[in-house]
């Protein structure tokens, strides 16, 4: 199975924020999100989808790993997963063990998984092990608002859609308190911050933050791998600690853990190496009692490996789900959470393609 053809496609899709738009990633603020797709043929006529992390229409991103990572993958055996896998890492690593190279090798991992499943006509579920779960359950991780009103209003919301976990994006008291106050007995509430704090700052917010009963804290320190300062958090012992989705592969984890710095780890399958990097992770949270609990902000072919990753693994992570109402989805109603709950698809490989008329439609390079 030799890989003829690889490519990169950038889609971005507008949605409803119902509020402020979010955080923009170093650009303007808009109500887009992007998915950078990777797309693999081979000579037996099988074509395998992956994703690699970008936000804000990134053409050079995209450009990065059309003429870094792509022109090592043709003319290599697809089925050669590992081998393919080490070499570009080992190729490129002066490029970047965290970032653009890594999303890009990333994404082509996912689309070698799809290609072997595809080939052997199993779904990713199947060769990961099997599923503990046919269905997951999905939590509602809300964009920034910043006003008290809005975020109770979208948390009621989120509610009603028959999300039970609800992850906020805020910084502000007054905001995390309306949102912890709007869901009530009805949800539980995970608070994301994105990595705004020096760790003084970030021990003051956990000490005032502790009668909110949150279910996680996430990412309370700056930088994202400040792990000594991460662990100095965690040791106030008032927040189980989350963190990951900054991290570039199964080493990072090993200082995170070895600082003693997260309680929960949350790697993302277009960010931290693919689907056979998760699978890394996934053990050495297993050996090390840390809980795994895959990042996902991501709507195209990572969202769907990240379905069938949650699904081997037995802890079941919640499955993570961006709150926002997309113009056109890329697999149609196939990833769309029906009262908080998403079904793993059993079709060979990722077992859904992107819709082309979508692709096609929202396609920007
Ligand atoms: C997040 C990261 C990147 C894009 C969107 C959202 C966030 C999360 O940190 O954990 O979902
Ligand atoms: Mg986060």
């Amino acid at each position: 199975m030799i890989i003829t053809r690889a490519e990169t496609i950038l889609v971005s899709i507008p949605f409803k924020a119902g509020g402020i738009p979010p955080w923009s990633f170093g650009g303007d603020p808009k109500c887009n999100f992007d998915t950078l797709l990777i797309r693999l043929e081979t000579d037996s006529g099988l074509v395998g989808w992956g994703e690699a992390f970008s936000r804000n229409e990134d053409h050079a991103l995209k450009t990065m790993i059309d003429t870094r990572v792509l022109p090592l993958v043709v003319g290599r055996d697809a089925a050669s997963i590992a081998s393919l896998k080490f070499d570009l890492e080992f190729q490129l690593h002066n490029f970047g063990r965290i970032g653009p190279i890594m999303y890009g090798i990333s994404g082509v991992d996912i689309a070698l998984w799809d290609l072997l499943g595809k080939a052997t006509d199993r779904p990713l579920v199947e060769l990961l092990g099997g599923p503990f779960a046919e269905e997951l359950t999905v939590y509602a991780s809300l964009l920034r608002y910043g006003e008290p009103n809005e975020v109770a209003r979208i948390t009621r919301e989120a509610i009603e859609r028959g999300y039970r976990q609800i992850k906020l994006h805020e910084v502000s008291l007054p905001v995390i308190e309306a949102a912890v106050a709007a869901a009530g007995q009805d949800a539980s509430v995970m608070l994301d911050t994105n990595c705004p704090w020096s760790v003084e700052q970030a021990l003051y917010h956990d000490r005032v933050l502790e009668p909110l009963g949150l279910t996680w804290l996430e990412e309370p320190v700056w930088p994202p791998e400040n792990y000594k300062g991460l662990a100095e958090v965690r040791a106030a012992g008032r927040h189980r600690i989350a963190a990951g989705e900054n991290a570039g592969s199964l080493y990072d984890f090993v200082a995170m853990m070895d600082a003693k710095a997260i309680d929960i780890a949350q790697p993302d399958v277009a960010k931290t190496g693919g689907v056979s990097e998760l699978v890394k992770i996934a053990a050495l949270c297993d050996a090390m009692g840390v809980e795994y609990v895959p990042h996902c902000a991501l709507f195209g072919p990572g969202q769907v490996a990240t379905l069938h990753l949650n699904a081997a693994h037995r802890g079941v992570p919640l499955f993570e789900r961006l709150y926002c109402d997309f113009e056109a989805e890329l697999y149609g109603n196939a990833t769309l959470p029906i009262a908080g709950k998403v079904k793993v698809p059993r079709g060979a490989g990722l077992g859904l393609d992107p819709d082309p008329d979508v692709v096609e439609r929202y396609r920007v390079l």
